[in-house]
């Protein structure tokens, strides 16, 4: 263990997670198997080795998916309120273990301390709704047009539910779907990023854990680790009838290629480029917390992170100069000293790609008004910790239309009326999430409006990131379209079925046709 890991108990929390030096990445729950080759966890807190994972080999796939087959028989029997009986302990394995989880967050994914934990306090919040939901997995009825007939629809179990999950939300987005899938009697498949594998083992056991006690099927809930090619599995896997997958554009849409060639059905939860509007009426204190928050909150790795800020020409000068004064006070740093507001990117590649967006910003014609720089030293040993930039520049320089997963926050100016911020806003290729900062009810209820964002989530003075479960999550355009977590997202991990029954002594036809015997 590293002086980092020892000083902040990463040890006792890796011990209380079940989690050893060498880990069965492969799992359909306490009986692990797995063959395949050895992946590295390496902390981007301090560079240090945190623990290795045997991943899934093809052969192994195999096996989990049986698992998981089997148990799919077995659980969508079980009634939706006992299937909520198994979240809800879930949900309370998990306060027990919020510390411990939060810190493994913390260290493995380079996220503070306090976002660990508010990660971990999400998967709580979905628990408890889905323990709701478990109860009102409601269908419609409907009054036939024949007589003695009565018609309803109701919702079944899909099956088995494949989740691929991304490094920068590790443990939240799958206990989204896990939980929700789960209430409504599917079985989950899951391949967390394998940059956070070990975040996967540690729910995986506690999740395992709930099953064992309550004598179910371990194969409920599969986990396989490893790279892409076991997502290549999973999307071309007849047997899944859904995968949800949150990551790149670049990604989504290889998977929704993938599973749409064999008409399977995906969630997809992709890029965002989200801004927020800010407008004459906008408070100035309110807009620069809401705004550093969203760009520099998890290194600005959030798909819902503030990228954009289009503010008002009147007000421009104002708002910039908060702002680099707002950022002069940010502490960079050990994510789990509670101190440190901004802690490391994921690993070297994201540095990289974060120094040539700057670069490109600049060769595009952007003026720098916070400098970025890579820090380096004692404190920043694995070289992955990067200072968050302000850069002032237009919407239509090419890098400025890309989602980059980084502390970057580009400043636009609009002048005008609150439309052309909205035309603005809406041009680019993304639709996650946007917001607009203002005291003025017209701008603000135009800009919620049809004619107003083109985004999946839009928010009145608030910023972009850090949405409640309870609404669905997701985006348009590139963002993929899904809808995860709250209101009625739980609709996609079910199959629809409409039933006509008739109890009357004779058949008649619908639409008045006549066909005698
Ligand atoms: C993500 O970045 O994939 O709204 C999810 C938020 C969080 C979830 C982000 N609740 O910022």
């Amino acid at each position: 263990m590293s002086t980092i890991a020892t000083q902040f108990g990463i040890k006792e929390a890796l011990t209380q997670l079940g989690i050893q030096e060498i880990n069965e990445g492969t799992s359909t729950g306490i009986n692990n198997f797995s063959s395949g080759e050895i992946l590295e966890s390496f902390s981007p807190v301090d560079g240090a080795l945190i623990a290795k994972v045997t991943t899934t080999s093809a052969a192994d796939y195999e096996k989990v998916m049986q698992a998981a087959t089997e148990a799919f028989k077995v659980f969508r029997l079980i009634p939706a309120p006992k299937r909520g009986e198994i979240v809800r302990q879930f949900g309370e394995k998990l306060r027990q273990n919020k510390e411990a989880l939060g810190k493994l967050v913390s260290y493995e994914m380079g996220k503070s301390l306090q976002e660990g934990y508010g990660e971990v306090q999400e998967m709580i919040d979905i628990c408890d709704f889905a323990v709701g939901l478990s109860r009102q997995l409601h269908g419609l009825t409907m009054h036939s047009e024949r007589p003695n007939h009565r018609m309803y629809e109701q919702y079944h179990p899909l099956g088995v539910v494949g989740i691929i999950s991304a490094f920068n939300f590790p443990v939240a987005v799958w206990s989204w779907n896990a939980a929700l899938a789960l209430v409504c009697g599917d079985v989950c498949v899951w391949k967390p990023s394998e940059k956070t594998p070990l975040c996967g083992i540690a729910c995986q056991n506690i999740l395992a854990q709930v099953l064992q006690e309550n004598k179910l099927p371990e194969g409920i809930s599969c986990l396989i680790t490893g790279d892409y090619t076991m997502g290549e599995l999973m999307t071309n896997d007849g047997r899944i009838p859904l995968i949800s997958a949150t990551g790149s554009t670049r990604m989504g849409k290889i998977v929704a290629q993938t599973v749409a060639a064999r008409l399977g059905k995906s969630l997809l939860e992709l890029g965002g480029n989200n801004a927020i509007i800010v407008t004459p009426d906008a408070d100035i204190k309110m807009t620069v917390i809401g705004a550093v928050f969203g760009a520099v909150g998890t290194a600005g790795q959030r798909c819902t992170s503030t990228r954009r800020l289009i503010i008002h020409e009147n007000i421009y000068d104002k708002v910039a100069a908060a702002l680099v004064a707002a950022y002069q006070q940010l502490r960079i740093g050990n994510p789990l000293d509670e101190n440190n507001h901004v802690g490391p990117l994921i690993d070297a590649d994201a540095v990289e790609k974060y120094n040539k967006a700057l670069e490109r910003a600049v060769a595009e014609g952007g003026k720098i008004l916070v400098n970025g720089d890579v820090f380096s030293g004692e404190d920043y040993e694995s070289g992955c910790y990067v200072k968050p930039a302000i850069v002032e520049a237009e919407n239509s320089f090419e890098i400025v239309q890309c989602e980059t997963f980084a502390p970057i926050l580009y400043l636009l100016k609009y002048s005008g009326t609150v439309e052309n911020a909205i035309a603005i806003q809406n041009n680019v290729v993304q639709g996650l999430s946007s917001a607009i900062m203002t005291n003025n009810l017209r701008e603000a209820e135009l800009f919620l409006s049809t004619a107003g964002s083109d985004c999946g989530i839009a928010n009145v003075n608030i910023g972009t990131s850090g949405a409640e479960i309870g609404g669905a999550f997701g985006g348009e355009k590139e963002t993929g379209g899904g809808r995860e977590s709250g209101s009625d997202a739980w609709k996609v991990y079910m199959r629809r079925q409409t039933n006509t029954i008739n109890y009357g002594s004779t058949l008649p036809l619908a639409q008045g046709i006549k066909f005698d015997l």
